[in-house]
């Protein structure tokens, strides 16, 4: 099989802009109330609005790629090295799952009905080896960010194809992005390629740009 296939056309303009702002909020510490809730006594974390729509966010820039084109690569420190086409993905136990988003920009929409294939799947077809204590992902607009290997091994965790039913569109990462509840949405990559296993931590796009290294809301884990 041939494991990198051409790479992807990029739909729209990086927005300069928007990263600078963002930037800005992690400098000026937006959006921190200084009451964190460690018990989660509410639901809706400190600092956050619910919202019943469901936001775009992301670089500005939405990789096209073409179904057959897809791939997914499970690599770094495990036994077992995977590369899956979208055939391989889907056929794969699925699951469906259930969870609330809470974005750093202050929105959270709850009771999100995902369906796809659980991050245990992964770790048990990969097998991580012990030493592999970080997870690394690499979507294909070179977004990436950083979750502890704990963290992706929450049964909530999920490589998600879809949403209410549908599939997911290409502007929330389809034909298939991670999902990671327990921590802010930035932790959750829209169009995943390649999962990384290692022993060292490496801080993603936002993680380098004043984003929390690891991202619960409750805590509001916001900046750096
Ligand atoms: N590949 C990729 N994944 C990404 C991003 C991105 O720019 N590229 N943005 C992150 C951020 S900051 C958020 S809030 C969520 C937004 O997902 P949504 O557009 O589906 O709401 O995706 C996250 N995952
Ligand atoms: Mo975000």
């Amino acid at each position: 099989m041939n494991d990198t296939p051409e790479k992807p056309g990029l739909i729209g303009q990086i927005k300069d802009k928007l990263i600078h702002s963002k930037e800005e909020w992690a400098r000026e510490g937006r959006l921190l109330t200084g009451m964190p809730d460690l018990a989660h006594r509410n639901r809706l974390p400190p600092g956050q609005k619910e919202v019943k729509n469901w936001p775009v966010l992301d670089l500005g820039v939405q990789p096209d790629v073409k179904p057959e084109n897809w791939r997914l690569q499970i690599a770094g420190l495990v036994e077992n090295r995977i590369v899956w086409t979208l055939a391989d993905f889907h056929a794969q136990p699925q699951e469906d799952f259930l969870s609330d988003i809470h974005c750093v920009t202050q929105w959270s929409r709850y009771d999100n009905h995902w369906k796809g294939v659980s991050a245990r799947r992964i770790l048990e077809l990969a097998k991580p080896k012990p030493e592999a204590r970080h997870v690394i992902f690499h979507s294909y607009d070179g977004y990436t960010t950083n979750v502890k290997r704990d963290v992706f091994e929450v049964p909530d965790v999920l490589l998600a194809h879809s949403w209410e039913g549908a599939p997911i569109s290409r502007e929330h990462g389809g034909p298939v992005r991670v999902i990671i509840p327990q921590w802010y949405f930035w932790k959750s990559p829209k169009w995943v390629t390649r999962i990384e296993f290692r022993a060292e931590d490496e801080p993603g796009f936002w993680e380098i740009r004043g984003y929390h290294n690891e991202g619960d809301p409750w805590k509001e884990d916001r900046y750096s």
